[in-house]
């Protein structure tokens, strides 16, 4: 089918919220007959769509495929910026490579890398991120913010921000945020963020925001070292969620969060980011390239640095894997 006209139809379904439209206005809609209407339902049956066709009433949406696509994310995204251009593909080693590809080649802000999976998906200081396919979103964004170096720390605690919210609005279920990377869901980690750079000592030309989301796992399709110690979306709401409108989501709130950073600072950020932490007035361990340390979290400060008040006095610490003392 030709691709516009499969978009169309697909829009047409999606719109109709699962209403049904007679096979008269599709074929207006569509420009082509009533019989190339029926070839073309029969296409989109064959990829996966789930569709109903009654006599007199025409035809019915009533389930789409569990598959993410440029078109998916496309249609129905209410962005400006964010994911209005968009690279989707089936299968690749990391989408954070791929972005600093694209960047690299003058891509425009807002770019999104998306794949359905990654072969070498990768956390912070080369650590393997699982990503398998069918069940995860795992999507780089492309930014070019004006800011000095020093302060793209903050965009990681940004993209917290927005997916934390982007998740309560399509599930319900809340989450927190873990400094500086992690969101977990009942204490287990459902989403990473993996922040990069492309920058001169005094000039950021761009920054990469990986996010790994866990959305339709179940228990089972974690690997043994992460079964205790990982969560889904579905696992921790009991439903299945739509990827590509959870994208759309978080693209949205992304550049709601993004724009309130470039017009006001890190301020409102701040302020958000302090509501979901989980860090806050806990007793942690710190672990850093530089030394392990120990105490209470006091907060961030104002470029996104930890506080951590020590029995040497308050330490800053900049990066770091967490690991919370039981209350
Ligand atoms: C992170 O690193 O949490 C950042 C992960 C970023 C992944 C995204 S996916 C899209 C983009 N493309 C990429 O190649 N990466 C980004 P870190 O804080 O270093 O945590 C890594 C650790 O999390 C691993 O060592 C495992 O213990 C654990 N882990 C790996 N896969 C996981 C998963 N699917 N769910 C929960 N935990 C996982």
């Amino acid at each position: 089918m030709q691709s516009n006209l499969r978009k169309k139809l697909i829009q047409l379904f999606t719109e109709a919220d699962g209403e049904f439209i007679s096979g008269q206005k599709i074929s207006e809609e569509l420009g082509c007959s009533r019989t190339a209407v029926w070839k073309h339902i029969e296409d989109l049956r064959k990829s996966g769509y789930e569709l109903e066709a009654v006599r007199k009433l025409g035809y019915k949406m009533k389930k789409k495929p569990d598959k993410i696509s440029e078109n998916e994310i496309r249609l129905g995204l209410k962005t400006k910026k964010m994911g209005q251009t968009i690279y989707f593909q089936d299968a690749v080693p990391s989408t954070q490579k791929i972005a600093h590809e694209l960047a690299n080649n003058g891509a425009e802000e807002g770019t999104i890398i998306v794949a359905d999976k990654q072969t070498e998906g990768r956390g912070r200081m080369a650590r393997a991120w699982h990503s398998p396919e069918g069940n995860g979103i795992w999507m780089s964004i492309i930014l070019r913010p004006e800011i000095p170096v020093q302060k793209t720390p903050q965009l990681t605690l940004l993209a917290a921000v927005a997916i934390v919210q982007a998740i309560e609005e399509q599930t319900g279920k809340s989450a927190e945020i873990k400094w500086p990377n992690d969101i977990l869901i009942g204490g287990k980690k459902t989403v990473g963020i993996l922040t990069e750079l492309q920058a001169e000592a005094d000039q950021v030309h761009s920054v990469i925001v990986g996010t790994g989301i866990n959305v339709n796992q179940l228990k089972g399709d974690f690997p043994d070292e992460l079964k205790e110690t990982a969560t889904s979306l579905r696992m921790a709401s009991g439903k299945k969620v739509d990827r590509a409108a959870l994208i759309q989501t978080i693209l949205l709130t992304f550049e709601k969060r993004y724009s309130d950073y470039i017009a006001h600072g890190f301020q409102p950020i701040k302020l958000l980011w302090e509501s979901y932490a989980l860090t806050l007035h806990r007793d942690l361990t710190a672990r850093t390239l530089n030394g392990t340390f120990y105490g209470k979290a006091l907060g961030i400060d104002d470029e996104g640095v930890l506080l951590l008040e020590t029995s040497d006095g308050i330490q800053k610490i900049y990066s770091a894997d967490i690991e919370i003392s039981p209350s």
